[in-house]
């Protein structure tokens, strides 16, 4: 990466089924992300964490939507819309974007503000599919919902906050999928999203599925997102996040992908924003995720052995 990177933080935890996932900004940080990036060869700026009223000073039920819930979406929008700004700012003055989760709900305001006055392709790395809405949410947790609502599916169209106008599910591409719920089913054969599971990466490999995506996510487009949830792995690597699921992607799977997408991004500049998320210090391992997180970043931003 040839830009200065600004790390953003988005200590939330409004979206996700467990507390503590919006301490993941200090564990990431904690765990040495700054000497990672270092080591990656780049300049890295530190604007610190978006200021986000704790979880408990609000009250979880939202009264919209109407049908269907999503629990503190009100606040989700507030803090998206703000990321969204940050992100989009940080673009503006020629940075490159880092934002640290924080539960996926982020994602909205990562997306929003990467696909300001541009049009976008993304890479979802992640067990789930995210692909649900208010209506057919079996947990109301907004953490399940944020593809779905950078693309204005359903609920999501009219939003002003979670739809991303410039991001077409033609350039969105999730890889790695192990855990789709029923009532995102429909909705992803629906779209123009995608989808590699996990048993497309253990018939094809890695290296082939994410030349892959790549493809997909950058064609006729400004840019790229990459949206890099840590249950993508397995829980063996990384087992501070709140929802596991057994059978993801390994250590040297996890670098291998970012390593090509920092490669394609070397030889055709196509990297514009990426997300770190879903990191939960207090389900952790002597913060081993945490430490993950920035060896990951470090390997998207194209930090080289030799
Ligand atoms: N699909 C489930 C839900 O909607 C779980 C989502 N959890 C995630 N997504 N961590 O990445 O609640
Ligand atoms: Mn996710
Ligand atoms: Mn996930
Ligand atoms: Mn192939």
């Amino acid at each position: 990466m040839t830009k200065p990177v600004q790390i953003i933080g988005a200590p939330v935890d409004y979206g996700a089924n467990r507390r503590g996932v919006d301490m993941g900004p200090s564990a990431i940080r904690y765990a040495g992300l700054a000497d990672q990036l270092a080591g990656a060869d780049v300049t890295a700026i530190d604007s610190g964490d978006l200021a986000v009223p704790r979880a408990e000073e609000r009250d979880p039920e939202t009264e919209e939507p109407a049908e269907g819930k999503a629990k503190f979406l009100r606040e989700t929008a507030d803090v998206c819309t703000r990321l969204a700004d940050e992100v989009a700012g940080a673009i503006d003055d020629d940075s490159f974007p880092l934002v640290l989760g924080g539960d996926h709900s982020i994602a909205m305001g990562s997306l929003r503000g990467s696909a300001r006055d541009a049009e976008i392709g993304a890479i979802w790395f992640d067990a789930h599919s995210d692909f649900n809405t208010p209506k057919t949410s079996p947990s109301g947790n907004v953490h399940g919902m944020p593809l779905a609502g950078a693309l204005g599916v359903e609920d999501f169209a009219d939003t002003e906050w979670a739809n991303a106008p410039g991001l077409s599910e033609e350039n969105v591409v999730l890889v790695g999928l192990r855990s789709v719920d029923e009532s995102e089913t429909e909705a992803i054969r629906d779209s123009d999203v995608t989808t590699y599971t996990m048993s497309d990466i253990d018939e094809h490999g890695i290296t082939d599925i994410v030349e892959e995506a790549l493809d997909i996510a950058t064609d006729g487009v400004d840019g790229i997102h990459v949206s890099f949830d840590l249950d993508w792995l397995d829980p063996k690597e990384a087992p501070g996040v709140g929802t596991p699921v057994r059978g993801g992607a390994s250590y040297r799977e996890a670098h291998s992908a970012l390593e090509i997408v920092a490669e394609r991004d070397a030889s055709e500049g196509v990297l514009r924003s990426l997300e770190l998320v879903e990191v939960n210090p207090i389900l952790d391992e002597h913060n081993e995720t945490a430490e993950l997180a920035t060896e990951l970043a470090a390997s998207a931003l194209g930090k080289r052995i030799l």
